[in-house]
């Protein structure tokens, strides 16, 4: 799993008509699309997908717009690929980010911040399994 993260182009990103150019630029970096779906998170499934935050003072406003609206989910392919996602989406903060990273891009705030990077390998996996349930098949 060392070459796999997982990515969710956020519900702001889905509504400010970003989603084109942002896997239009995953592909541009060499990330290989290994399954990708348009979905949408029930509060539940995302409160379940968030739920190390779930102390955290941002955590009800986090699975509130997690669940607003689609998002596409995806398991993206490339060499080192979690730390080099990490480093193409950029800081957690838009006003922190690298230029050109996709936060930087596109994303409007802290709190809704266009995309999502699996953290670690081992997260990778386990989000992917979330997402994609019958994994084997990828
Ligand atoms: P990242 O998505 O960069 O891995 P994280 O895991 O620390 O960041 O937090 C998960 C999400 O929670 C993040 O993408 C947006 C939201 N979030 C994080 N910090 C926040 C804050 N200070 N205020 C509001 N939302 C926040
Ligand atoms: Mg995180």
């Amino acid at each position: 799993m060392g070459n796999r993260t997982f990515t969710m182009i956020k519900p702001d990103a889905m509504k400010n008509g970003h989603a084109g150019a942002i896997l239009d630029r995953i592909l541009k970096e060499g990330f290989h699309i290994k399954a990708l779906k348009l979905t949408r998170l029930s509060p539940e499934k995302a409160a379940q997908f968030y739920a190390v935050h779930k102390d955290k003072p941002f955590y009800a406003e986090l699975v509130s717009f997690m669940s607003s609206g689609p998002i596409i989910a995806a398991i993206l392919e490339k060499e080192n690929a979690v730390e080099d996602f990490r480093k193409l989406i950029g800081h957690t903060d838009p006003a922190k980010a690298e230029p050109n990273t996709i936060r930087k891009l596109y994303a409007s705030s802290v709190g809704e911040n266009a995309i999502h990077g699996s953290d670690s390998d081992e997260n990778a996996l386990i989000e992917c399994r979330f997402m994609f349930s019958a994994l084997e098949e990828y």
